[in-house]
């Protein structure tokens, strides 16, 4: 792939040959990261103190660039000389390296190979199902994505570390233990108070974008709240989609939510929400909300083509590839519908708000369904892991 290069000040004296206009077009290998680029240049770290990326600063040297991409490197000084820039600390190199990332030997040696890796959200787990379900749960995801020819990494926040694929056991502990629920603005509180904490959607884009992963396997993603022009709930999973670089597995959003103002923000946020085999958004535990998707994809490749192309436009972010339940684990609409409006007034009595009102909802469902929402939950999970690794494999062939 191709991207344009631009030097600013003294970083042109110490490009490989004299520029013109300080710019250059350099052929990099697919989705080569921030950092192989200044390597590809022979410009070190320390040299640069911001890299814009179409014109927004990147400060994650391990972001993939996209064909097209045009980035823009500036030294700490302005005009200064070579030498004095030297000495400068960077902004860039600093950020990037005090940031406490863990990834498990299967992810690295998938990386290594060039293999496809599917990201797992960790809060389904943790705040989703109930123990001893949810760890059989996630071990059953982790396993349909190694079946697909892909390395599975479930993300959560252990012991102060971000940590990128997890051991039975550590699953276990994110299964088992009490954990905080992180989404964006959690993270670094807890990361600088040594804590862990299973990550919502958007607190797992946040540990992708600084690994370079793009497909995310998910139950339901978080979105609009009834009763959201009264409470101001709107899930930070919307606006995280907005810019991260990633197509997001689901069943579509939680039935729980206000379905048709989660896609009108979606809308806005320019988030392609493609139904899989589907015209009409799956509703998580139906497969239906009588609403239509953005686009219909047929298969796992067309859903890859068309995240690739979001991609390749300036300033693109996430793609939501909702995929129904398996008709097998449907439940009926409007029984739920009417369980769910319960919870919702008893939330209310019980003035349970922000971040605790999905997991509280979610059990008062599984209370009325005599669990089988939970049997729901677990099997269009294993769904949505099967799709994902489907996607990143097709990802990656394309590449
Ligand atoms: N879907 C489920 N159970 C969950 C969630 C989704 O069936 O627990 C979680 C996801 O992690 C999602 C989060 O990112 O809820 C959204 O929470 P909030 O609305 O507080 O942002
Ligand atoms: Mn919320």
């Amino acid at each position: 792939m191709v991207v344009v290069v631009k030097l600013h000040a003294g970083l042109r004296r110490l490009a490989p040959q004299p520029l013109e206009r300080g710019e250059v077009q350099l052929d990099l290998p697919d989705s080569a990261t921030l950092q192989q680029l200044l390597q590809a240049l022979g410009l070190p770290e320390e040299q640069v103190l911001v890299a814009l990326v179409n014109g927004r600063a990147e400060r994650d040297l391990a972001m993939p660039l996209h064909p097209g991409d045009r980035v823009a490197l500036i030294p700490p000084v302005a005009g200064g000389s070579a030498s004095r820039l030297g000495t400068q600390h960077s902004a860039l190199s600093t950020q990037h390296r005090t940031l406490p990332l863990l990834l498990s030997e299967e992810v690295q040696r998938a990386q290594r190979a060039g293999l496809p890796v599917v990201a797992l959200e960790s809060t389904v787990l943790a705040h989703g199902l109930p123990w001893p379900r949810n760890l059989e749960v996630g071990l059953a995801m982790e396993d349909e994505v190694r079946r697909h020819g892909a390395a599975p990494a479930t993300i959560a926040l252990l012991d102060g570390q971000l940590r990128v694929g997890l051991s039975a056991g550590e699953l276990e502990r994110v299964a088992r233990e009490p954990l905080a629920k992180a989404s964006r603005r959690d993270l670094a509180a807890l990361l600088a108070a040594g804590a862990s904490a299973a990550t919502t959607v958007a607190g797992t884009l946040v540990v992708m974008q600084a690994v370079g992963l793009s497909v995310l396997a998910t139950g339901g993603i978080g979105g609009v709240h009834r009763g959201a022009a009264e409470s101001f709930d709107v899930s930070a999973d919307l606006p995280e989609l907005a810019h991260a670089r990633a197509v997001v597995v689901c069943a579509g959003a939680k039935m729980i939510l206000d379905l048709e103002r989660t896609l009108e923000v979606l809308e806005t946020l320019g988030v392609p929400v493609l139904g899989f085999q589907t015209d009409d958004l799956p509703a998580f535990y139906a497969r239906q909300s009588g609403l239509r998707v953005s686009t219909r994809v047929e298969t796992a490749e067309q859903a890859a083509r068309t995240a690739r192309v979001h991609w390749s436009l300036p300033g693109s972010g996430g793609l939501v590839l909702a995929v129904p339940i398996p008709e097998a684990w449907a439940l009926p609409r409007e029984a739920l519908s009417e369980a769910i409006d319960r919870a919702i007034e008893e939330a209310r009595r019980q003035q349970v708000r922000g971040a605790a009102l999905t997991p509280f909802l979610l059990r008062a469902i599984a209370q009325v369904t005599g669990g089988r929402s939970v049997e729901a939950n677990a099997a269009l999970l294993r769904r949505n892991a099967s799709v994902a690794a489907q996607v990143a494999v097709a990802l990656s062939k394309q590449c």
